[in-house]
């Protein structure tokens, strides 16, 4: 089976000179992305009806304050990125022997004090498309420690029974998908009865580690409790012949941000 524990982790990763690049290029883009959030603000529109008007990245506010928690649609924007995500690609390929294309992509930015992802899976925020199986990879920009909100992975969740899942049959074989909450503060939540089953294995990572992880593994994230930013750029695939999804997801974020689909146990605003 494809990703027996769900994840896994490879050390540093990128040569020097390429990680620096990636930096670069996250520093560029936060640039454009703190542009695109002051032009709205100025505007007095919202970032929901700015996104229905312009094909540009999308900048997420963090709930009702003027941090950027999130960008995407970063290969959209930078082109030049795609040799980083093809890099990946080719990685996962050697990893599992199956050919994966970029489904989705995003930088997460955890300001101090900020940023909780409550338990979840990836896989909801994807069944309203056609993929069945999605992996992802998390490229840590800053070490990822206990104080700054590490990722966290359910490593039992295959051995975890219970009636409160809805078994789905993807093109690598069946995985669970886990009662969450539907709509609301805890859009996407796993209910608390199955994520208090879960053992949480927590990632203290080194920057520059890579994170392959698919989308039924659960996963959480706790607040920012240090002075830093926790900076993650998450490039997520798709197998190659369940089809070319990415422009086609972003069009549909686009025209529908405040869909509670595209808001899955994260911190967001309209
Ligand atoms: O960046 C994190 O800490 C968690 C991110 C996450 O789970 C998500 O974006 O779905």
């Amino acid at each position: 089976m494809l990703f027996e524990d769900g994840y896994f982790v490879l050390n540093s990763y990128w040569d020097n000179k390429t990680f620096a690049y990636i930096c670069d290029c996250y520093n560029n883009i936060l640039e454009d992305a703190n542009q695109l959030a002051d032009f709205v603000k100025q505007s007095k529109s919202t970032f929901s009806d700015y996104y229905k008007e312009n094909k540009s990245l999308i900048v997420v506010p963090e709930n009702n304050n003027t941090t950027i928690c999130r960008f995407e649609y970063i290969i959209g924007h930078l082109p030049e990125f795609k040799k980083i995500s093809d890099n990946l690609c080719l990685e996962l390929k050697n990893l599992t022997g199956k050919q994966f294309r970029l489904f989705k992509d995003k930088c997460n930015i955890k300001s101090p004090g900020g940023g909780a992802f409550p338990p979840h899976q990836d896989a909801p925020a994807y069944i309203n498309f056609t993929p069945t199986y999605h992996v992802t990879a998390a490229i840590l920009l800053d070490a990822a420690t206990e104080e700054n909100g590490c990722l966290e992975m359910a490593t039992n969740y295959l051995k975890t029974h219970t009636n409160k899942k809805t078994d789905i049959v993807t093109k690598v074989g069946t995985r669970p998908i886990f009662e969450y909450y539907i709509g609301g503060e805890r859009n996407g939540t796993i209910i608390d009865e199955i994520q208090n089953q879960f053992s949480w294995e927590k990632q203290i990572l080194d920057a520059n580690n890579v994170v392959f992880f698919d989308s039924f593994i659960p996963h959480q994230s706790k607040i920012n409790l240090s002075k830093s930013h926790r900076r993650i750029i998450y490039l997520t695939f798709n197998l190659e012949d369940e089809g070319d999804h990415y422009e086609n997801y972003y069009e549909k974020k686009r025209h529908e941000y405040s869909n509670p689909i595209f808001h899955i146990a994260t911190p967001y605003s309209t």
